[in-house]
């Protein structure tokens, strides 16, 4: 199925009109700033209408979370498309601090912090200025449905600016179409008719459309995650020259969080965080976004 025929065999989300509004607002609040579509986490395809169960993927959002808080430090206004309960920025960090055992209550009435949360107060106050300023606009999806009506809406409205376009979001590449969903399954599929049987469709490309049509001023970085590294490169490569985009992010499963590369045209960078980096805290994510900031200013002397 092209694009195209998805768009037109699949409705738009709940809310889908106020949201774009939304974000209509915000772009135009930050004319004269900097912008990045941040996409993040995975996406659900649903196997039944009211769905119990459903196909999905590991991403945990922590690439898309960390980096919307690096680019909002770069001075980027943030668009934050990411899966309902996947990593949101700021927050992140709450939940990794096991936030309840510091935490007591008082007379009944009130909570007071028992233990040392000093270490939060840095990512408190740039979460307080960042609302404050309204330079973040988070927005969540769950199912892959969802994630293609607003990616397509927000891209068009970015459409007329030089911004970037950062897909860190673990998109399916298959689902089921909601008339192919087992015996047009609209309640939860009964373990008594025996084993559903599965029929999973291509989810279209639409980097192309992105490029080509929704926001063709753009700086455009897709992600590519393998699992065999003999593939990263040459399909990294390979799609860079199919949608004419201006840099692939690629990473493997098991060492995303320590090793990418961030693959152009005509050269290849690795960028790894030592241990030691690792140990002062340092994010990867960091310094992929001060490397991207660098080539999307180029970008934007270039236009
Ligand atoms: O969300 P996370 O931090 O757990 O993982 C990040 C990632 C691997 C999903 C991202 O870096 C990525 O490669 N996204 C694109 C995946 C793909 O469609 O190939």
């Amino acid at each position: 199925m092209d694009w195209e025929s998805f768009y037109n065999s699949h409705s738009s989300p709940a809310s889908y009109e106020i949201i774009i509004t939304e974000i209509k607002q915000f772009i135009s609040h930050h004319e004269n700033k900097k912008i990045v579509l941040i996409t993040s986490g995975g996406t659900t395809v649903p196997i039944e209408q009211n769905t119990v169960r459903f196909v999905d993927n590991f991403s945990a959002g922590t690439r898309g979370s960390a980096s919307a808080e690096y680019f909002l430090d770069s001075d980027y206004a943030v668009i934050f498309l990411y899966r309902s309960k996947s990593l949101e920025p700021f927050l992140r960090h709450f939940l990794n601090s096991k936030l309840l055992d510091k935490l007591e209550i008082v007379n009944n009435k009130s909570i007071q912090v028992k233990e040392d949360l000093e270490n939060l107060i840095p990512v408190l106050k740039k979460y307080k200025d960042a609302k404050s300023s309204n330079n973040i606009i988070s927005i969540p999806f769950t199912t892959l449905v969802e994630y293609m009506w607003l990616l397509r809406g927000f891209c068009k409205l970015l459409n007329n600016r030089y911004c970037l376009i950062y897909l860190a979001a673990a998109v399916s590449d298959f689902y089921i179409p909601p008339n192919e969903m087992v015996k047009k399954a609209e309640h939860k599929i009964q373990s008594k008719d025996g084993p559903p049987v599965i029929a999973l469709r291509m989810v279209p490309k639409v980097l192309m459309a992105i490029t080509q049509i929704w926001s063709p001023k753009a700086f455009i970085v897709s992600f590519k995650l393998e699992t065999d590294n003999s593939l990263l490169e040459s399909k990294s490569k390979d799609a860079l020259i199919k949608y004419k985009h201006q840099l692939v992010i690629g990473n493997l499963l098991h060492t995303r969080k320590y090793h990418v590369k961030l693959i152009c045209q005509n050269e290849i960078e690795d960028i790894y965080l030592s241990e030691k980096d690792n140990k002062d805290g340092i994010e990867i994510e960091d310094i992929i976004v001060k490397k991207i900031k660098i080539r999307h200013e180029v970008f934007l002397k270039m236009n």
